[in-house]
């Protein structure tokens, strides 16, 4: 049967969302007006004031704020509460530019945890469950989200945090762990050293996987799901819109519940800005209604993805996303062809090799080169050089078959491409550098 944290939340009528909703961006609306003299700005800019703003209708009229907002309001300048109000700050690793600093009031935290419980118990998790959460704990949003989520839902939480893979699994195996929370590149890590212990799925005492923080595949999910034996699950969040559990994914396994009580989601076209109808690919959106010490409203992700409204076996009303395709910034542009990490992922995963691959881009004499590096499994692994030519070759035709222009395929030795314990890099664009 399946199970809810906040059954009367996560099963409202549309009705009663839509009414929520109202009443949350109204009042919003008004705070961050009164607050945040940044967006106020933006708003007078286009001639409106909190009057405009009746219900979730009026959306639209509102402005966007981008990531370029953050960097020019950093690190005060979207703060909706005074200081003295704020308990915490989380922040990103700032690969691009300046870190985006994201400050929460206690309240703010309560809720956020609130919905990383919804995600946990959404996976089968109870009170009897001992949760590992193996996301970095720090100014990662990972770690401390899915550990309070943990405790709210009253699990025995062990906060190991990333790294030190031996130790991940010793834990796994003496506290018997039935629940693991990281990202699926390290899933997908820990599952390899396991099997390389000899332990077999059916000697895991894990039944659930919690792995968001990075695209994953529908194929990656099914090779981690056969390692470690368990079910797994994909989770979204941003450290903007306070961490993981934006949105989760229930037993139905087809797209992420958004947290509807308190992230408006849009879809838009990133070029216009238009809203898009559900079914059709855009940029996400989302203008966050409850939480009060970072009110954005409107905020670009840069996540490419669908919405969907259809009827949810597992008894959930809140809006789903699909698995975010890519970001808009992670989209390579090789030859005037746009290509996304996860579709090659998809076609390794297809002809059996092993989610440890990189893409490396570059461009010699005015023309971008392309190169996929891609580990070969222990089984695969020969030094007959014909062998491998005709696999390079089959994997560099099913590439050409997806993305439509040509990859140099390079098979490596296992083992050779670093693993991660984080966010896995999988792109080196040498021309950015
Ligand atoms: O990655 C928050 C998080 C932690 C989510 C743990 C899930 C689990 P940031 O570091 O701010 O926050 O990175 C946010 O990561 O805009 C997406 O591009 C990407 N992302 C997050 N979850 C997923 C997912 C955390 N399930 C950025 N699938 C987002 C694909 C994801 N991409």
């Amino acid at each position: 049967m399946e199970r809810y944290y906040q059954p009367e939340i996560e099963t409202a009528s549309r009705e009663q969302i839509k009414a929520w909703q109202d009443e949350r961006l109204v009042a919003q609306v008004r705070h961050v007006w009164e607050n945040v003299p940044y967006y106020r700005k933006k708003m007078e800019e286009k001639g409106l004031t909190p009057d405009d703003i009746k219900s979730t209708d009026d959306l639209k009229k509102l402005p966007f704020l981008s990531k370029e907002d953050l960097r020019v309001a950093y690190p005060y300048g979207l703060l909706g509460e005074p200081l003295e109000n704020c308990v915490r700050i989380q922040s990103t690793s700032g690969t691009t530019g300046k870190r985006v600093v994201a400050f929460y009031t206690q309240s703010d935290i309560d809720l956020w945890e609130d919905c990383c419980a919804r995600a946990i118990t959404a996976a089968g998790g109870t009170n009897k469950d001992v949760c590992q959460v193996s996301y970095g704990y720090g100014l990662f949003t990972g770690g401390p989200g899915l550990n309070g989520g943990s405790h709210k839902v009253g699990c025995l939480t062990i906060p190991t945090s990333s790294g030190n893979t031996e130790r991940q699994i010793m834990f796994i195996m003496d506290l018997q762990a039935t629940i693991l929370c990281c990202t699926p590149s390290y899933a997908a890590y820990m599952g390899e050293t396991m099997k390389e212990m000899g332990l077999t799925p059916d000697q895991i005492p894990l039944k659930a996987g919690i792995f968001g923080a990075e695209a994953w595949s529908e194929e990656m999910r099914q090779s981690i799901q056969q390692t470690l034996g368990i079910k797994a699950y994909d989770i979204y969040g941003l450290t903007e819109l306070s961490g993981p559990g934006v949105a989760f994914e229930c037993s139905a396994q087809s797209g992420m519940h958004i947290n509807e009580d308190h992230f408006i989601a849009e879809v838009i076209d990133p070029v216009t800005g238009e809203n898009l109808p559900d079914g059709q690919q855009g940029e996400l959106v989302f203008t966050a209604i409850t939480k009060k010490a970072f009110p954005l409203l409107r905020y670009r992700t840069r996540d490419i993805c669908v919405l969907s409204h259809e009827k949810c076996s597992c008894g959930r009303t809140h809006v789903k996303m699909s698995k975010p395709r890519g970001r808009t910034d992670d989209m390579l542009i090789i030859r005037g062809v746009n290509v996304f990490p996860s579709q090659i992922e998809t076609v390794l995963l297809n002809q059996g090799y092993p989610a440890n691959y990189q893409i490396i881009v570059d461009r010699v004499n005015n023309t971008d080169t392309f190169d996929v590096q891609v580990e070969m499994t222990p089984e695969m692994f020969t030094d007959n050089m014909g062998e491998i030519t005709a696999r390079q070759k089959k994997l560099a035709d099913g590439l050409r078959a997806m993305l439509g222009i040509t990859a140099k395929v390079s098979l490596v030795a296992p083992k050779t491409i670093a693993r991660s314990e984080g966010k896995a890099v999988r792109v080196v664009d040498k021309r950015k550098i």
